[in-house]
């Protein structure tokens, strides 16, 4: 029997719900209309239908379902902050950007990091290249600097953009891989383009599983051009140097973070900038003229090739503090519109035919994802200085203009704006000549020199690791005819690199032969390629992640974290259950966090203390062995105390870079250990 049709009335609010209905502050529609119920929408009867009538339903779910935009095409998934930029010094004898001259100046920057092949719902940690882009709002305008954490690019003309990211992406029939390049579509591609496999080289060392957003470096990729007053230019390539040095995981690392931590880097961004710990980056110049470029034996405008800091050092001209956390991911991070053509008077493009295509591309996308010609009106984009224009109307025009003269010359306002050479953007007046071609040029022809160049620069580690990638990768590849490519290309970069994969895909002696249009030459190594052992050693900005199990000292407990604390370090107390461990008195301490939900992947050293019973505990749980064994796999600094049968089960005793905690000075060892990183001593073969 239908139930009977009550008007009687709503719900009573939640119980301890209480306190948001004591707010003051009125809940009302878009048009400022209040709302007297926020539970129940209009009916006839209590229990239904639903009348159309309710505007107020309508309002709400209508804005809902458009709550999306488009995400991007690549650089989807991004993590952004606020900060600000300072120069060291003048920059004034080679460029007239104001954000550039004087060290007084405080200049705002929203920057966005970012993967490139994932969806915006992707994980953190993919093998892949991240997006390194920083908006500088200056008084002259908004200077975007558009930067990945690789310093070259996969291709060296704009036309070939959409078949890459078409190749890299989710493949199209099946709708997998998502953010992956470990598929067959992709080394087709690759295996057909030699010029992309200087990138590759990088995109398959440990550059591409970085550890932290705030532990990469950055780079401009495409070279652009400095101008002073007197219009005399030079070329520049723009770097980033993270203050807390470089760091990244180890692949297995990555793929378990991905699993326990999908937002492992957006948390680690927003927690270390709420936390007061603000990421800096140094900004650095590389500054050459053009006789300079004319005489290198790589073209300077081919995004494929890099300038060694060797032959041309960086000069570091400032600094960048992110120094605030977005207040809301989507009207900020989502919304923010980065475009290679937003320069500022004293910057200026090169020929680069990438960079050129960019000059395009990026305001075409911020106009169909952003929705029309207005985005530059959102507060994320907005300049902080006056700008004023004849531009009108549009797709949700926010500004409201008044007067008549929307035109330029006009005598109605002679107040109005009007263009200023003195002060005006001018661009560097470059001589050009040229028969109309589609041509790449003999200058960009060499595509596997500095792809050796980078593999003999970098660490051993860094070079094993890349082998084991490029064989994880193409193990991934089903036609055997794109690994046999592959293979041919790697032995042209470097015999024993093909031999090593070859060997780990059980294809030695079938790599196809090629013949590389120009045959590559030895160049110097630039030890400045690698990524570990130039920076200083430091726990600072790490997290060491402490595991604490009943019976354990607190003595120790609080002298380790005290000493992980002096290093600016973050100490993460762990213990079996989230509500609490009993130390050796049966005391109880409140922990950070519950095993189950921290395996020692999200750490970058790890400790465990523990009594007898914890110990026997700990060696019965799968979490605490696991949480063990990876920590050693994973080269990690670890320090145990009371946790003699743990270390036996796990195999870590005596194993090196695992300190036995009794007192101070081996609580050095182990922040000596976790210092440094990695324990690379202990790395199998
Ligand atoms: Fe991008 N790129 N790109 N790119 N790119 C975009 O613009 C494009 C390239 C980079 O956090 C898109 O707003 C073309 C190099 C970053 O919002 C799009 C070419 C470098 C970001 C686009 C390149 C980059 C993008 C997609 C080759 C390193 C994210 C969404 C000619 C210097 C910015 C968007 C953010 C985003 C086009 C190559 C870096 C489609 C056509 C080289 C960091 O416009």
């Amino acid at each position: 029997m239908p139930k009977k049709n009550t008007t009687q009335s709503r719900p009573a609010p939640l119980k301890g719900g209480e306190t948001h209905q004591q707010s003051t502050t009125l809940l009302t529609t878009n048009l400022g209309l209040p709302i007297s119920d926020n539970q129940n929408s209009l009916k006839a009867g209590g229990r239904g239908p639903t009348l159309l009538e309710d505007f107020i339903l309508r309002e709400k779910i209508t804005h809902f379902d458009h709550e999306r935009i488009p995400e991007r095409i690549v650089h989807a998934r991004g993590s952004g902050a606020h900060g600000y930029f300072k120069p060291y010094k003048s920059m004034a004898h080679v460029t007239k950007a104001g954000f550039l001259a004087d060290p007084k100046v405080k200049t705002p920057v929203f920057a966005r990091f970012s993967t490139v092949a994932g969806g915006a719902g992707s994980v953190d940690l993919p093998r892949d290249v991240r997006g390194f882009a920083v908006k500088f709002y200056t008084q002259q305008g908004n200077f975007d600097l558009v930067g990945n954490n690789i310093p070259v690019f996969f291709i060296q003309d704009a036309m070939k953009f959409p078949d890459l990211v078409h190749s890299v992406k989710m493949e199209a029939d099946r709708g997998y891989p998502q953010a992956g390049s470990a598929h067959d579509t992709f080394w087709d591609f690759i295996s057909l383009m030699p010029e992309s496999l200087h990138m590759i080289m990088w995109a398959m060392s440990d550059r591409a599983i970085p550890r932290s957003l705030r532990m990469m470096e950055g780079f401009g990729v495409n070279t652009f051009r400095l101008v002073n007053e007197a219009d005399e230019t030079n070329f520049v390539k723009f770097h980033w140097r993270p203050v807390l040095g470089t760091a990244a995981v180890l692949w297995d690392e990555a793929c378990k973070i991905s699993g326990a931590d999908p937002d492992f880097h957006r948390r680690d961004l927003f927690e270390a900038i709420a936390s007061g710990n603000f990421p800096e980056f140094e900004l650095g110049f590389q500054i050459l003229d053009q006789k300079t470029a004319d005489a290198y034996d790589f073209d300077v405008l081919d995004a494929t090739k890099l300038i060694p800091e060797e032959i041309v050092p960086l000069e570091m001209v400032g600094k960048m503090v992110l120094d605030r956390n977005p207040d809301n991911f989507f009207a900020e991070t989502e919304q923010v519109a980065f475009c290679p053509s937003h320069i500022v008077p004293g910057i200026d493009f090169s020929e680069d035919p990438l960079l050129q295509g960019r000059l395009f591309s990026y305001l075409d996308t911020q106009l169909s994802r952003l929705g029309g010609p207005n985005f530059h009106e959102l507060p994320i984009n907005r300049p902080k200085c006056p700008f004023a224009n004849m531009q009108r109307d549009g797709h949700m025009q926010m500004l409201v203009p008044k007067g008549r003269d929307n035109y330029e010359p006009n005598s109605i306002n002679p107040d109005g704006p009007r263009e200023n050479p003195a002060q005006g953007l001018r661009t560097a007046p470059i001589p050009m000549e040229g028969t109309k071609v589609r041509l790449r040029a003999a200058s960009f022809a060499d595509h596997y020199s500095q792809a050796r160049l980078f593999l003999r620069s970098v660490t051993p580690q860094e070079q094993k690791h890349i082998a084991k990638a490029l064989t994880f990768e193409l193990g991934k590849v089903d036609i055997p005819e794109i690994r046999k490519r592959m293979l041919g290309h790697l032995n042209i970069i470097d015999k024993a690199l093909g031999g090593t994969v070859a060997e780990g895909l059980g294809m030695t002696g079938e790599a196809e032969k090629i013949t590389p249009a120009v045959p590559p030459v030895d160049l110097e190594p630039s030890p400045a390629l690698r990524l570990y052992g130039k920076y200083k050693p430091t726990l600072r900005g790490r997290k060491v992640g402490v595991l604490l199990a009943p019976g354990f000292d607190v003595a120790l407990r609080d002298a380790l974290v005290a000493a992980i604390k002096k290093e600016n370090a973050t100490a993460a107390l762990i213990a079996p259950k989230v509500g609490g461990v009993e130390d050796a008195a049966g005391k109880k301490h409140a922990a950070d966090m519950a095993l189950a939900a921290s395996p020692s992947v999200l750490f970058d050293a790890v400790a465990v203390l523990a009594g007898p019973a914890g110990d026997d505990a700990l060696t019965k749980n799968p979490d605490a062995v696991g949480f063990l064994m990876d920590a050693c796999r994973h080269l990690k600094s670890i320090a145990l105390a009371g946790v003699p049968a743990l270390a036996k089960k796990t195999e870590v005793a005596g194993v090196v870079g695992v300190s036995e905690l009794n007192g101070s000075k081996e609580i050095a060892a182990f922040i000596k250990f976790a210092k440094n990183g990695k324990v690379w001593e202990r790395e199998a073969e």
